[in-house]
């Protein structure tokens, strides 16, 4: 894969799949462990679901957030719950990406993730994926490529697919 200087930062709660995407967007083979600190790793900047479950960490999400130009906000389709707070993706000046991870399990509810996404991210793609098989994530390295919303959004757009929506909310 051609190397790419645009960078994207993955936020999620503990468990979401950030590390498992992470190798899957990248080629790798070993099993993920669990986050201890911020990796840099290629493209893909991976973070503790510490940073996103605990204000005490929001400083040093603004402060990494200077070093990418994408921020991928992780969404688990087994959990009923969502850590980020509605319209995170806002206060964070960078391009966003939705990403519901774990498409493929038998407990998972896609649409509540998706839901749960278009509060965070008024205006974005949001990717469906699975990093046990595949699913979404050539959508992912590709939106990460653009550098414009406008960009991103005639991509969603252009592919027409049911694993990869843009979020518009109607309202202001
Ligand atoms: N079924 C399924 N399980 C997944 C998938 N991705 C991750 N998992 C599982 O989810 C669990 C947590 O994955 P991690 O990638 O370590 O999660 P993380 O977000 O990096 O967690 P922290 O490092 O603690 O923040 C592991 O048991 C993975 O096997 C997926 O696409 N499908
Ligand atoms: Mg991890």
């Amino acid at each position: 894969m051609k190397k790419k200087k645009n960078r994207g930062m993955l936020l999620g709660s503990i468990g979401a799949g950030k590390s498992t995407l992470t190798k899957a967007l990248l080629g790798e083979e070993k099993q993920a462990v669990k986050t201890q600190a911020l990796v840099y790793n290629d493209w893909i900047v991976d973070t503790p679901g510490e940073y996103t479950e605990n204000p005490m960490y929001y400083k040093n999400i603004m402060a990494t957030s200077l070093e990418v130009t994408h921020v991928l906000f992780i969404q688990d389709a087994t959990k009923k719950k969502t850590i980020f707070p509605p319209g995170f993706s806002t206060g964070l000046n960078k391009l966003p990406i939705g990403v519901v991870t774990k498409a493929d399990s038998e407990k998972a509810d896609v649409e509540r993730a998706v839901k749960q996404l278009r509060k965070v991210i008024p205006k974005g793609p949001i990717v469906i994926t699975s990093a046990q098989n595949g699913e979404g994530l050539a959508y992912i390295r590709d939106l990460v490529g653009f550098n414009k919303l406008e960009e991103m959004e005639a991509y969603a757009k252009d592919q027409a697919s049911d694993e990869l929506l843009f979020n518009e909310t109607l309202y202001k």
